[in-house]
């Protein structure tokens, strides 16, 4: 196994001087990156790769979309930020946007993912309230072991991943923790009167791309009805064309009551998140209540409509689900000792590798980036592909080659 990776001067300059003055935060590959296009990246020795992380499902519509870029400029150029202590002329025709496009009555504009998760998590409470009649302060909410919904003290609260939660006490209480993907469980946690909602992550990310059984969402959504409960949806990172439709709960044709999106949402160019739902539970939240400075800003909204707009021009949906297909059929021809299993839906994908060297992940992903394709190991044995969803046949057909070659690196 030659694991040692010489790197070269000029990204060497970089990554010191990130590692001198940031914080370290990260532990990021050694590749230090200045330009990107389509599906590739380069990096400062002008070498070319293949995204196979896309910003964790952020540049879903590709690195620097011309339509997107060009909507940057042009109201970059004309109105940024008004605050919502004024109206501005683009979030109204973003909110109508929006509202249309998923089918609620209202949205709430966030800029990071996790800002709107706090957001649903506000909103599922003052429902839980106001609208069921849930005694004060008793709320609670449903959560899935292994769950990733952001980095704040109020989500970390309910996060089972030691590393995330680490000397970062006292904790926010008012959650309840169940497996995910086990019905029964959440049955049995909807029998308390004080649960004002679920949340979940269709299929989870960070986790290492779980995949629940088929009828999962759909049942978990009827159990939630049954109960008078809120399901809500974190589609911050499988929603956007990802998995292969609109939105990974379409899948099995589940409207979430409340629906967290953020990444894609801006096509990687600026944070921007929202909250969708309607009236009964929107409506819950008074001026004064809830906001953000830069939420709502006349920049953020013009990008996303165009970032919306151009998921289904290219039809990226539908691309996502005949290219993950592909992607996964392919890969498993691989003949390799040292695949533990392949999985995913569309362009989110895992790759769990068995071997007994703990770095084995590590050592992949510094061999694919030789071999000019990047991903991200995740908790130490799986290694996520999500390449931008604009990938065509040809150019997956080259990545898995580069897949299937460097995991040689392993024997
Ligand atoms: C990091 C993972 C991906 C998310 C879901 C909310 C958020 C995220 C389902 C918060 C963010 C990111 C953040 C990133 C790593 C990453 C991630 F590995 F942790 F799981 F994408 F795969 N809900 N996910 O996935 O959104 O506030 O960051 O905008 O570096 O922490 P945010």
């Amino acid at each position: 196994m030659h694991t040692s990776v010489i790197i070269p001067e000029k990204s060497k300059h970089f990554i010191d001087l990130e590692e001198r003055y940031n914080a370290h935060n990260y532990a990021s590959l050694p590749v230090v990156l200045t330009k990107g296009k389509g599906v590739h990246v380069w990096d400062v020795d002008g070498k070319k790769y293949y995204d196979f992380l896309s910003a964790y499902s952020a540049v879903n519509q590709g690195h620097c979309h011309p339509k997107i870029t060009e909507t940057l400029i042009e109201q970059s150029q004309k109105l940024t930020l008004s605050s919502r202590a004024f109206y501005n002329d683009a979030l109204g025709e973003y909110a109508a946007f929006i509202t249309k496009y998923f089918g609620y009555d209202k949205v709430l504009p966030m800029n990071t993912g996790v800002e709107a998760v706090e957001t649903a998590i506000k909103l599922c409470r003052k429902w839980g309230y106001e609208k069921k009649g849930i005694e004060k302060n008793k709320a609670k909410i449903i959560v899935c072991e292994n769950n990733f919904h952001g980095r704040t003290t109020g989500v970390i609260s309910f996060s089972t991943d030691p590393s995330a939660k680490k000397n970062y006490g006292p904790f926010a209480t008012g959650f309840e923790i169940i497996p995910f993907n086990d019905l029964s469980a959440l049955a049995k946690a909807l029998t308390d009167k004080n649960v004002a909602g679920f949340l979940v992550e269709p299929i989870q990310g960070e986790a290492g791309v779980i995949v629940p059984e088929s009828g999962y969402l759909t049942k978990a959504k009827q159990y939630c009805t049954d109960a008078n409960v809120l399901f809500i949806a974190d589609e911050i990172q499988t929603g956007l064309c990802r998995t292969g439709k609109m939105l990974c709960c379409d899948h099995e044709n589940v409207w979430p009551d409340i629906l967290i999106l953020g990444k894609a949402l801006s096509g990687g160019t600026l944070p921007v998140s929202a909250v969708l739902a309607d009236d009964e539970i929107m409506l819950t939240i008074q001026p004064g209540e809830h906001g953000s400075t830069y939420g709502g800003n006349p920049l953020a909204c013009k990008v996303a409509i165009t970032a919306l707009k151009v998921l289904q021009e290219e039809k990226m949906a539908e691309n996502s689900e005949v290219m993950g297909n592909i992607f996964r059929q392919e890969l498993k021809k691989i003949n390799s000792s040292h695949i533990a299993s392949i999985r995913g839906k569309g362009l989110f994908n895992a790759l769990e590798i068995k071997h007994t060297d703990k770095e084995a992940a590590w050592k992949l992903c510094l061999e694919l980036k030789e071999n000019g394709l990047l991903a991200k190991p995740t908790h130490g044995d799986k290694i996520r592909f999500a390449p931008p969803l604009i990938i065509n046949k040809e150019q997956l057909m080259e990545c898995v080659e580069i897949i299937s070659k460097s995991i040689d690196v392993l024997d």
